[in-house]
């Protein structure tokens, strides 16, 4: 029986309080409004950034259904939607592409202005919710949220990809992947021979670790306060990686020692914390370096810096999934999987069931999985 234009009820992860377990709950899902689209979510991996909402450190308007890094099939669509039909195989997008706005128009852009990630307001481009759970509206995430057997999102935050493209895999291309990747492709545009330093191994980490290896970075520092993240960055391409907590210097001071002086080409953040954004900052060279900073900032946290640090010459920008446009490169990326150019299985630590989805938070906190890919 279709249940195109009716209310679904499914299982849903609802964030109800920062701080405490997601809890599995009965919701509705509206049947999407006109340029919307129903998807039932297949595979959705856990990232970095929805655990800072969870503790606190990223501020979102509660209750909530996180999860923003999957993949599934339409299973309806609104009027007016023309992108993709039901049974389309679609990667959702938490940065939107609508084509109109100056970003979507300016070729170095890509954070669309019907973006829902510099003012969370958790809600449709409309402004309601598609949600309810026990009579209460709960918000949606970044234009996604995947924690849930079905979603609705606006049709500027969905792409089609390869039907054959295998969901559990290509889910990190929403999210983790990407965001490394295209911060040492297309943000940084690492050269080639040259030394690089990412700081933070995980799922994003270990994403740009390959993105500069592909690039043809000649030095790859991991910098990691778990030195258990070592052995997959090797594996990936990093050569060599340090540990802050094994020195007395701070680790701006040991990269400059370990580069004779002169501090490595390009430096990534991908942790989310003020110190190390400064400290990557600091560690790439005085006058050509550039750093880039992927961790997502802790909600009203503010920078105080030494100026100097930039009047040499260095450039400190911020890289937002990658600086891929979502629509035109996703699905790009899903053939360049398929056309092994690059791997993705070294970043799926566990596959769980959706239910296991605390156990999933847990050991990305404990620093024992680099993604959890959740099925359904
Ligand atoms: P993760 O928790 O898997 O990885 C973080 C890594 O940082 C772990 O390996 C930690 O051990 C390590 N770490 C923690 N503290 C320190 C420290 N003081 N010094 C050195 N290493 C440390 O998260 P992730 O890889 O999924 O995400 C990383 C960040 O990137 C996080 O802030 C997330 O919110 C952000 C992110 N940004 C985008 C974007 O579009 N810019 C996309 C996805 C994730
Ligand atoms: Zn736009
Ligand atoms: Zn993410």
């Amino acid at each position: 029986m279709s249940t195109a234009g009716k209310v679904i009820k499914c299982k849903a992860a609802v964030a109800w309080e920062i701080q405490k377990p997601l809890v599995i709950e009965q919701i509705e899902v509206a049947p999407p409004k006109d340029h919307e689209v129903r998807i039932k979510i297949l595979a959705t991996g856990i990232c970095g950034t929805d655990n800072h909402v969870l503790s606190g450190t990223f501020a979102v308007p509660l209750p909530m259904i996180l999860g923003h890094e999957a993949a599934g099939v339409v299973e309806s669509v609104g009027e007016g939607v023309t992108c993709v039909k039901p049974g389309d195989h679609v990667i959702p997008l938490a940065v939107p592409q609508c084509g109109n706005c100056s970003p979507c128009q300016n070729s170095r852009g890509n954070l669309c202005t019907q973006n829902d990630i510099t003012r969370v307001r958790g809600l449709m481009p409309d402004g309601t919710s598609r949600f309810t759970c026990k009579g209460k509206a709960l918000h949606h995430f970044v234009s996604t949220s995947t924690f849930t057997e079905y979603t609705v999102v606006h049709e500027n935050a969905v792409v089609k990809i390869d039907a054959a493209a295998p969901l559990e895999k290509v889910c990190l291309i929403g999210c983790g992947f990407s965001t490394g990747y295209g911060a040492a492709l297309q943000t940084a545009q690492v050269e080639h021979g040259s030394t690089c330093a990412v700081f933070g191994l995980g799922g994003v980490g270990l994403s740009a670790v390959m993105g500069c290896k592909a690039a043809g970075a000649s030095r790859i520092i991991g910098v990691d306060i778990n030195k258990s993240k070592f052995a997959k960055a090797k594996e990936l391409g990093a050569t060599e990686c340090v540990n802050p907590l094994d020195y007395k210097k701070p680790i701006n001071e040991v990269l400059f020692d370990m580069t004779d002086g002169e501090g490595v080409d390009y430096s990534f953040e991908a942790i989310g914390r003020t110190d190390t954004m400064i400290a990557a900052l600091a560690s790439c060279h005085e006058n050509f370096g550039t750093s880039v900073i992927m961790g997502v900032p802790p909600s009203a946290s503010k920078i105080c810096f030494d100026p100097m640090l930039l009047f040499t010459g260095r450039t400190w920008k911020g890289s937002v999934l990658g600086g891929w446009k979502c629509k035109d490169s996703f699905p790009k990326l899903v053939s360049d999987f398929m056309g092994k150019k690059f791997v993705l299985n070294p970043l799926i630590t566990q596959t769980l069931p959706f239910e296991k989805i605390n156990e999933g938070f847990e050991l990305l906190r404990s620093g024992k999985s680099i993604r959890t890919v959740l099925t359904f």
